[in-house]
């Protein structure tokens, strides 16, 4: 794959809650600044999330009293993961990850900012009604494909993926620049689930 001016790298929830030390951390998660960066001299357009809670979220388990991380509830959009207190807007632990290149992103999207609705994906929130407005942005910008990576691979990078396709987006996953939470089997599920929705894996050697 060579990038061109239809083609956009979305850096995915690189974040310091989600490195090893953080409050939600993902086995390996440090591992993907190197090729993110890399990546990212690719592309003429990259776009990055941040996962951007406020302190009250409806998917952090001290919300729900005698609930613990990792169960899940049912909440009015339907059955919602319960998570460890994370990426609380403006805290350390909401920052991008020390090293990540964020200086030739043209475009940022935070998302999980209403304390009643979570979104994993940078398009649709878990509602699956409000936008986030990514897809209308990328198509006034051109761009045909969505190449993703990030964290994590299971969650926020999955339904990305997953709602991209269905916005008529082409879509690869760089399988060297993300790493998974894996919770019950989410890991496999989620490649599954992508490989039948039409998502690629690509390597970062294949790009360039
Ligand atoms: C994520 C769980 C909760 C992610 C965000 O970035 O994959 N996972 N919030
Ligand atoms: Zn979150």
């Amino acid at each position: 794959m060579t990038p061109g001016a239809a083609d956009l790298l979305l850096v995915v929830d690189v974040q310091v809650d989600f490195l090893p030390g953080g409050a939600l951390p993902v086995p390996g998660g440090d591992a993907v600044v190197g090729p993110v960066n890399a990546l990212q001299g690719k592309f003429r357009h990259v776009a990055l999330t941040q996962d951007w809670h406020p302190a009250d979220h409806v998917s952090f388990a001290d919300t729900h009293p005698g609930r613990a991380p990792f169960e899940t509830v049912e909440l009015p959009y339907g059955p919602q993961v319960l998570w460890p207190r994370h990426c609380v807007q403006g805290s350390a632990g909401a920052a991008f990850a020390p090293g990540l290149a964020t200086d030739r992103a043209s475009l940022a999207v935070r998302k999980g900012m209403d304390p009643r609705v979570d979104s994993y994906s940078a398009f649709l929130e878990a509602d699956r009604t409000t936008r986030t407005g990514l897809a209308g942005a990328l198509a006034e910008r051109g761009i045909a494909r969505v190449v993703l990576c990030g964290l994590a691979t299971d969650f926020c990078v999955a339904w990305s993926a997953l709602d991209a396709r269905a916005a008529g987006f082409d879509v690869w996953v760089v399988e060297d620049a993300v790493r998974g939470i894996d919770a019950g089997g989410s890991l496999a599920q989620a490649w599954l689930r992508m490989e039948a929705a039409g998502v690629r894996r690509i390597g970062s050697a294949a790009i360039g």
